[in-house]
């Protein structure tokens, strides 16, 4: 059983030394333990400090591909290179290595293939009360989208089968925590948790850099992996209710006909003509785009037998 620790990193010199340090050397169950950071187009010595520290894998990606193309890329490089599981770790030092043993448990008993750790953030001392509420807030929004019961999305310290780190796509550019969990849900892979330490911290977290940029961002990926998910539901929701109050409205007027009022009401009754025809035009592209959708299943199932190939040819 080989495990690959992967470590995301944008100029990290300065906390990565640590964050190995506190790495586990061996642990039950796993006979192999590699670790692979992702240098995603640094200008600092973060390169040269994880060779030296002696990581085992270096990927160098030639510019800032950004967090989540860079998770992705360590995932793929990670199954190149033979693992059986993947666990993803911050370079900022923020979680305990010795719970690394903690993440792997359920999926080395062959209970879930992706296991979240959960940092309890209103436990957290350095985040701010706005901070906690948001990633509350959020957490349960993934939780809504994605029929999961995970308590903390937006935490990077999680472990992935062999099996659920094929399956792994991501879109957005922005953050793979929140797209990851709801695309492991809707394809109903097994998914745990598991409470989880921080370390006090090092730095500024460079991902939330104001709350207004982080809320849209993660608001659009939630949107956008929602409705790539569950298309005819979003669009029949929104469709639908404009369609009920176009019928609502017309309903009004149509009373105020049959009373006589003929006149004056001629503006409601175009508003109803159009929600109704913009209801029904939404509910419809709702239906083309889960066409579009189980479309997108198909070549998932195509790319996930390309990868088993691909994997079962090198061992
Ligand atoms: N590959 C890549 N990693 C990044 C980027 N920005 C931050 N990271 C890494 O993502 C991890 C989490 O970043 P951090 O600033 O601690 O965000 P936090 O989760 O809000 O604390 C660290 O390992 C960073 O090195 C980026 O643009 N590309
Ligand atoms: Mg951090």
């Amino acid at each position: 059983m080989k495990l690959i620790i992967q470590i995301p990193c944008l100029n990290e010199e300065q906390t990565l030394p640590e964050t190995l340090k506190d790495l586990p050397k061996s642990l039950s169950g796993i006979d192999i333990i590699e670790v692979l950071v992702i240098d995603d187009g640094s200008s600092d010595r973060t390169v040269e400090v994880a060779k030296k520290h002696g990581v085992h894998h270096v990927l160098s990606l030639t510019n800032n591909k950004g967090l989540a193309k860079a998770f992705i890329y360590g995932i793929n490089h990670a199954l190149d290179q033979g693992a059986d599981i993947i666990v993803n770790t911050d370079a900022d030092n923020q979680y305990f290595g010795e719970d690394i043993k903690k993440l792997i448990q359920p999926i080395l008993s062959k209970r879930a293939d992706i296991v979240i750790g959960d940092r309890q953030v209103e436990t957290i001392r350095h985040f701010s009360p706005l901070k906690i509420l948001l990633q509350k807030l959020g957490s349960w929004t993934v939780r809504q989208l994605s029929g999961t019961t995970i308590p903390d999305a937006t935490s990077g310290f999680r472990a992935y089968s062999k099996e659920a780190a094929l399956q792994m796509n991501v879109i957005s550019d922005f953050t793979y925590t929140v797209e990851t969990i709801i695309s492991a849900g809707n394809k109903n892979i097994a998914i745990e948790h598991t409470p989880v330490r921080t370390n006090k911290k090092l730095r500024e977290s460079r991902l939330f850099p104001s709350i207004q940029v982080y809320l849209r961002r993660t608001l659009v990926t939630m949107l956008k992996v929602y409705s790539m998910y569950r298309p005819l539901k979003l669009f029949t929701i929104a469709g639908g209710t404009t369609f009920t109050v176009g019928f609502l409205i017309g309903c009004r007027y149509l009373f105020f006909f049959f009373q006589g009022q003929t006149e004056g009401h001629v503006q409601s009754l175009i508003l109803s003509a159009i929600m109704l025809t913009v209801g029904f035009q939404m509910i419809m592209m709702g239906i083309s785009a889960e066409l579009i959708s189980v479309n997108r299943k198909l070549l998932e199932d195509i790319q996930l037998r390309i990868k088993k190939n691909k994997a079962e040819s090198k061992d």
